[in-house]
């Protein structure tokens, strides 16, 4: 694994419920990367930081109310201010670790009843990851491991909807990687994968867009 800027970066995905330990992974895999001299960046959905993540932190944390359909097109739209700046750093040869994306946008939203389809429709032509790591737990054991923060969502009951919802999305990006085993060995087996994915982008792999 050589890093050589004149190929491109791999957009990466982790998703998962809540509690799968997606944040911890996505920060493990980053210092790995750095490790090996890559060009690498550590991004998350949402990205709070902008305007509209501003809005969407304070839906999440309850301090706004906002119609379904509402927060859910906030979601793709922090997306998409941040995408011509996701295409230049993948051109540039750096490598996106990107903390949820447009999956976790149609797993939330349509596990309140939103349509499958319109719930797609708004991420149409972002940029397709290379590779989705989708760290797979039980909505039950997620909840034991030291339990929700206070935010929407972290309710066992609607986790279990988002699983069911998750599943639906799996394409052949996907990776599928047992989050109940110890984090290390998580760890290993991710960085094999990831491994595996970067020297095909630098390999020439084409950027391609979302949904097809
Ligand atoms: P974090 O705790 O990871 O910041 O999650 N969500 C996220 C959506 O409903 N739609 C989206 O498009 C994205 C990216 C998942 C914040 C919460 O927001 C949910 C959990």
């Amino acid at each position: 694994l050589s890093a050589n800027n004149e190929s491109r970066g791999a957009l990466v995905v982790f998703e998962g419920l809540d509690r799968s330990g997606k944040t911890s992974q996505c920060g493990r895999l980053v210092s790995y990367l750095e490790g090996l001299g890559h060009s690498v960046e550590l991004w998350r959905f949402p990205d709070r930081t902008t305007s509209v993540g501003q809005m969407i932190s304070a839906y999440l944390t309850n301090k706004s109310q906002l119609d379904d359909h509402t927060i859910h097109l906030l979601f793709s739209a922090n997306r998409w201010e941040k995408r011509s700046m996701m295409e230049t750093k993948l051109k540039a040869g750096t490598t996106l670790i990107v903390d949820r994306y447009s999956y976790s946008g149609v797993a939330f939203s349509t596990a309140k009843g939103l349509d499958f389809e319109w719930c797609k429709a708004p991420e149409i032509g972002l940029i397709a990851p290379d590779l989705v790591v989708y760290l797979d737990i039980t909505p039950e054991k997620a909840a034991e491991r030291g339990g929700y923060g206070g935010e929407r969502y972290e309710q066992l009951e609607f986790q279990r909807k988002v699983a069911q919802h998750y599943k639906l999305l799996k394409d052949s990006s996907w990776k599928i990687v047992d989050a109940c085993q110890p984090l290390d060995d998580v760890e290993k087996q991710v960085k094999e994968i990831v491994s595996q994915h970067i020297i095909a982008c630098q390999k020439g792999k084409i950027l391609s867009s979302l949904w097809s």
